[in-house]
């Protein structure tokens, strides 16, 4: 009897483009099980959706002047086109600005007011003054009170996980106006955490094979004690409050959010035609809730949505929630306000996703935060994927095509040695499987590599160049056993390589039926078998493919982001600087007033003009990342502000010998600062 699941992946925010860190955190784990699960021919439901309320959606929509809508509109398409390039096979993809998830997040506030489960409370919030309105989540940041981070939300803490709320936070300013707000008293319903707390304890005491950080965190949460926390808020774009008297009032995003995930479930069901089936994957205690997620997402998936399906009743509890830690870049936390990321839908423009997947997989961070350098993804392209995986299957298929026809020869009178090798195969299905339903995903990717190291030695050990002319059965032997070795490969890497996975198989000519996890344990082609043509598999990533990486990288960085994505990025006066300076450390700044007499685009990229500068004294040659807000004709006999005492740097192979001064507006765009100066003049 096939065991049942239903997998979920963290609702990502439709606010900006999906990076390495959203595919390394929660979907690639994710996906890698589910098709583990697939091939075991277990009853697995796959769903996500995009998470389409909340205020990294308003912030966003604030920051460009456009509706909420028009900002969830544009980033669901892309995430759901971005998650099917990359092979991220949910059943169901939704999003909560559904009317079915509207209605069924309703009805789930509904039953618990009904149960008098919420109690309601007036109490003082922060408000701003400058722009008449409640500062609730990420409308106000502060320091952190249990970490210190001088940067953390009104929620949550991006640093250290804490899941807060604004009245926590020291020193708190608006995001909207830079201001400090002031207290306002508003009514809204509570979830009292802390009646719970007993249930949940007794609860999470029962997780013992939960990962160590996940159970950690939600430890400490409960140590510290729950308190009542808020589920609706001041706030106009989100799912009303099914209450009269409420308007101008929304659920809490973080109530119903994990909502999502059922009312998901429930259009899927619609969607084949059976509107009842999703509730024995949320109802039937048979079926195991796996929940992935990022790190920062676990108090929300292990306390406070426990805690609400609790106290609604009739539903079943996550079996697991196996979060990933983060990933960073080239050393760097993954910064989307500051353009430090690698955005999928760009990465594909230059390679393919299986390279990525595998790379991801390989460095997971599944119990620490882990690093990705461009580096190390081309040293594991060349020299695993290429050098060991695209190496024996291609040495051993075209031997095949070559010197018998594309047929899987005769295995007879086999030495010890094609014998071990055989047997090795009985292993690793087991092996590798039991590290999937252990969420070990790195150690299963090594291990199902280590597979093809075994073909290579073997291969290397056999030596059939030499025995094709002294012993031709020996030969053929080789080439039997390596090719059931390849068409094992087919099913073990489809959880990590699919695509190199199916086109393997099409190689290999090995009908779709045999895609079954326990077939990789044995012999799975005939001999007499016909072949296809053999191809190479993995393409080696050269210094200039990596280096064009590395540059993108650093220039979007260096030159103020424009339109990238950020949950961070308010309407958006950055609040001022607590920081003082001395007059002296102001004074070594050389900043003198200039015209641009030269103006031209940087080929290859679209936010650097190259500009020359005549400073009076002398003529410099600058590189400003303004090209995607002026033309070389706007900027012609413009006066500009230069840094002039800026070490020099490269970009693009150009030497950029200054800075100009650009103001950013509270739209993002940005502004030259305009003087009726002389050129030379100094700025004081
Ligand atoms: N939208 C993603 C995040 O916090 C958040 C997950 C919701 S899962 C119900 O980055
Ligand atoms: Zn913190």
């Amino acid at each position: 009897m096939p065991r049942r699941f239903l997998v979920t992946a963290a609702l990502p925010y439709a606010n900006g483009p999906l990076h390495i860190g959203h595919l390394a955190g929660a979907y690639l784990p994710a996906d890698m099980f589910v098709r583990y699960l697939r091939l075991q021919g277990e009853d697995v439901v796959f769903i996500c959706g995009s998470d389409e309320h909340g205020v990294p959606i308003t912030l966003r929509a604030d920051r460009e002047g456009v509706s909420p809508r028009e900002i969830i509109d544009r980033y669901h398409g892309l995430i759901r086109d971005t998650f099917a390039a990359f092979g991220i096979a949910f059943d169901y993809y939704g999003r909560t600005s559904s009317e079915r998830h509207h209605q069924t997040a309703q009805e789930f506030f509904l039953t618990l007011h009904r149960k008098g489960v919420l109690i309601q409370k007036t109490e003082a919030q922060l408000y701003d003054e400058l722009k008449g309105m409640f500062l609730p989540d990420r409308y106000v940041v502060g320091t952190c009170p249990v970490c210190g981070f001088e940067s953390a939300y009104g929620d949550q803490c991006e640093r250290c996980g804490s899941a807060l709320s604004p009245l926590e936070l020291k020193n708190p300013r608006s995001m909207l106006s830079g201001s400090t707000p002031v207290l306002r008293q508003t009514t809204h319903w509570y979830l009292p955490l802390g009646r719970y707390q007993k249930a949940l304890e007794e609860w999470i005491a029962t997780k013992t094979h939960w990962k160590p950080n996940v159970l950690g965190q939600c430890r400490s949460w409960l140590e510290a004690g729950l308190a009542d926390r808020a589920v609706t808020r001041d706030l106009s774009w989100g799912v009303p409050v099914p209450l009269p008297g409420h308007e101008g009032k929304v659920l809490y995003v973080w109530f119903e959010a994990p909502i999502g995930y059922i009312s998901a479930t429930q259009e899927w069901a619609e969607r084949i035609g059976e509107p009842e089936r999703w509730k024995q994957y949320w109802m039937d205690p048979e079926t195991r809730i796996i929940h992935f997620i990022g790190k920062d997402n676990i108090v929300f998936h292990c306390i406070i949505f426990p805690a609400m399906l609790m106290a609604h009743e009739g539903y079943t509890l996550p079996d697991n929630v196996p979060a990933n830690e983060f990933l960073n870049l080239e050393g760097q936390k993954i910064s989307t306000s500051r353009n430090w990321a690698v955005w999928l839908h760009e990465y594909l423009e230059d390679f393919e996703p299986d390279l990525l997947r595998y790379v991801l997989a390989a460095t997971m961070p599944e119990t620490k935060d882990a690093d990705f350098s461009w580096r190390d993804f081309q040293a594991r392209v060349n020299g695993e994927l290429a050098d060991v995986l695209g190496n024996f299957i291609h040495r051993t298929m075209t031997f095949a095509w070559r010197y018998f026809g594309g047929r899987v020869p005769e295995l007879r009178n086999p030495a010890p040695i094609d014998t071990a090798a055989l047997m090795s195969l009985l292993s690793y299905p087991e092996r590798i499987g039991s590290l999937y339903e252990d969420f070990r995903f790195r150690e299963a990717v090594f291990e199902t590599l280590n597979l093809a190291r075994l073909g290579n030695k073997y291969f290397n050990d056999t030596t059939p160049w030499a025995t094709r002319n002294t012993h031709p059965q020996a030969c053929a032997n080789t080439l039997y056993v390596s090719l059931q070795l390849c068409a094992a490969l087919a099913v073990l890497l489809e959880p990590v390589l699919p695509f190199t996975a199916e086109r393997l198989r099409r190689m290999l000519r090995l009908p779709e039926q045999a895609l079954r996890w326990e077939n990789a344990s044995r012999p799975l082609l005939e001999p007499g078998h016909e072949l296809g043509e053999p191809k190479v598999l993995f393409h080696k990533v050269g210094e200039e493919a990596i280096a064009r990486q590395l540059a993108r990288l650093h220039t979007m960085t260096e030159q103020a982001p424009m339109n990238t994505p950020s949950s961070t990025a308010g309407a958006v006066l950055p609040p001022l600087k607590t920081e003082q300076i001395s007059y002296d450390e102001f004074a070594r700044l050389d900043l003198r007033v200039g015209t641009v007499i030269e103006a031209e685009r940087v080929a290859g990229t679209d936010r650097l003009m190259r500009l020359i500068v005549d400073l009076g004294l002398e003529r410099r040659q600058v590189i400003a990342g303004i090209a995607e807000q002026y033309s070389p004709e706007q900027l012609l006999g413009r006066k500009v502000v230069v840094v002039a005492n800026l070490a020099p740097r490269k970009l693009r192979g150009l030497e950029s010998q200054g800075m100009i001064l650009m103001a950013e507006n509270p739209d993002g765009r940005l502004a030259l600062l305009s003087t009726e100066a002389e050129n030379g003049a100094v700025v004081r």
